[in-house]
C-alpha cells in the first residue's frame, strides 16, 4: 500500500513537472521582438558571416524563414556562434530558441539534445587529400594521417571505415574548422574528413582549391536539419512546418518570384499553401499568411539550395539526393491540409 502511494506520489510529481514545463518559445521569441538561432562559426554555404556580419547560408535562411512566418521579418534574428562540441548546451539550457548548424540527425543526438525539426540537406561523409599524393580512393589510406573536428559525427565513421576496411589511421583532431583547415595546409595530416558539403565549403579557404580533390567514397549518412528543445510541440511543429512549406511551395511551382501571381491561382494545394483557403497558419499559432511572408522574404527550398550551395553559389554543389521526390531526389514535405 505504502509503495503504490510512494509510486502515485512520483507520478504525480513527474506529471506535474511535465505539463509545467512546456517552454513557450513562440511568445518569448514574439516578446524579444527575435529570434536566437545557433548556427556555426563560419561555413561557407551553411552558417557564414561577411565581414559586416551579415550571415547567409542554408542554415540561415532556415533562421531567416523562421523569423518571416513568426515575426514577419526575416532580418530579426540573432545568431549565436556555436562550435560542434558546445552547439547542444545552449539550446537545453534555453540560450537560443533553435539550432540551424549543419547538425547530423542521430538516434543519440535526438533522445539527448532535442527534436530534430525534418533535413535540410541530405549529406554523407567524405574525404579530401592533396592531389600530389595521387590517390584515387579512399580504400587507399591505410597508414594515412587524417585531420578532423572533435564533437561530430565525424570521428565515429571514420573508426568504424577503417576498421570495416582493414586499414590503419592516425586521428589528429581539432576544436575548430580554422585549426583544422590550417593543419591540414600546413601538411600535418594527409587527409581532411567531414560531410562532403563542408569540405566543398573549406575548400575554398585552401590557397590552392585547385590542388587537392574530394574521393568519390561517401562513408556515411549525414541527414543535417535544425533542432528545438524538447517539451515545446508548439515551436517544434512552428519550426517543421516552416521547411515543409519552403519545400512544398517548391513542389507547385511558387517561389520569391511569382508569390504575388500564386495568391490568384485555383490551384486547391495552392491555395491552402499560401493561406487563401483553410486556417493552417492559425493552427499553428501564426498567421494565415506564414508562408507568403516566408516565400517573399526566403524563398522556396530550391531558391534557398541553389542561392547558397548550388549553381548560384561558390560551392556549385549539385542538388543530387536533396532534389524532390517529384524529381528524383529524397526531398518530401507531408502536405498542408
Ligand atoms: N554533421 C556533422 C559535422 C558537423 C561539424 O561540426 N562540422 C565541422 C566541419 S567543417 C564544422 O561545421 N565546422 C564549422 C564550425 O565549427 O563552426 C555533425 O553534426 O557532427
Amino acid at each position: 500500500m505504502k509503495r503504490e502511494i510512494l509510486l502515485f506520489g512520483v507520478a504525480f510529481a513527474l506529471g506535474c513537472s511535465v505539463t509545467a514545463a512546456p517552454a513557450q518559445t513562440l511568445k518569448k521569441v514574439k516578446d524579444r521582438g527575435a529570434l536566437v538561432c545557433g548556427v556555426s562559426q563560419g561555413l561557407i554555404g551553411f552558417s557564414n558571416p561577411d565581414d559586416k556580419g551579415n550571415w547567409t547560408g542554408i542554415d540561415v535562411d532556415v533562421c531567416r524563414a523562421v523569423a518571416a512566418a513568426v515575426l514577419n521579418d526575416a532580418t530579426k534574428v540573432k545568431y549565436t556562434p556555436l562550435s560542434s562540441k558546445d552547439r547542444f548546451e545552449p539550446l537545453k539550457s534555453g540560450d537560443i530558441d533553435m539550432l540551424s548548424r549543419n547538425t547530423t540527425w542521430t538516434l543519440s543526438r535526438d533522445v539527448a539534445f532535442g527534436n530534430f525539426t525534418g533535413v535540410t540537406y541530405y549529406d554523407g561523409q567524405g574525404f579530401m587529400v592533396r592531389k600530389a599524393l595521387k590517390v584515387n580512393s579512399a580504400l587507399e589510406l591505410n597508414g594515412a594521417s587524417i585531420c578532423t573536428q572533435t564533437g561530430t559525427t565525424t570521428e565515429l565513421n571514420l573508426a568504424d571505415y577503417f576498421r570495416a576496411n582493414n586499414m590503419k589511421y592516425e586521428v589528429i583532431a581539432f576544436a575548430t574548422a580554422d585549426e583544422v583547415v590550417k593543419a591540414y595546409e600546413a601538411g600535418r595530416c594527409d587527409v581532411f574528413t567531414t560531410d562532403v558539403s563542408q569540405l566543398y565549403s573549406e575548400k575554398l579557404k585552401l590557397s590552392n582549391a585547385n590542388d587537392h580533390v574530394i574521393l568519390p567514397e561517401i562513408i556515411s549518412k549525414e541527414p543535417l536539419g535544425p533542432l528545438v528543445r524538447h517539451g515545446d510541440d508548439q515551436w517544434f511543429d512552428i519550426v517543421k512546418w516552416t521547411l515543409f512549406a519552403m519545400l512544398n511551395a517548391e513542389e507547385l511551382g511558387v517561389s520569391s518570384k511569382n508569390v504575388d501571381e500564386a495568391l490568384k491561382s485555383n490551384q486547391p494545394e495552392i491555395r491552402r499553401l499560401l493561406g487563401v483557403e483553410g486556417n493552417f497558419g492559425e493552427q499553428l499559432g501564426l498567421t494565415k499568411d506564414w508562408v507568403v511572408r516566408i516565400l517573399k522574404q526566403v524563398g522556396n527550398y530550391g531558391e534557398m539550395f541553389e542561392r547558397n550551395v548550388g549553381s548560384g553559389s561558390r560551392l556549385a554543389i549539385s542538388r543530387g539526393v536533396n532534389r524532390l521526390w517529384t524529381k528524383g531526389g529524397i526531398q518530401y514535405a507531408p502536405p498542408i491540409r
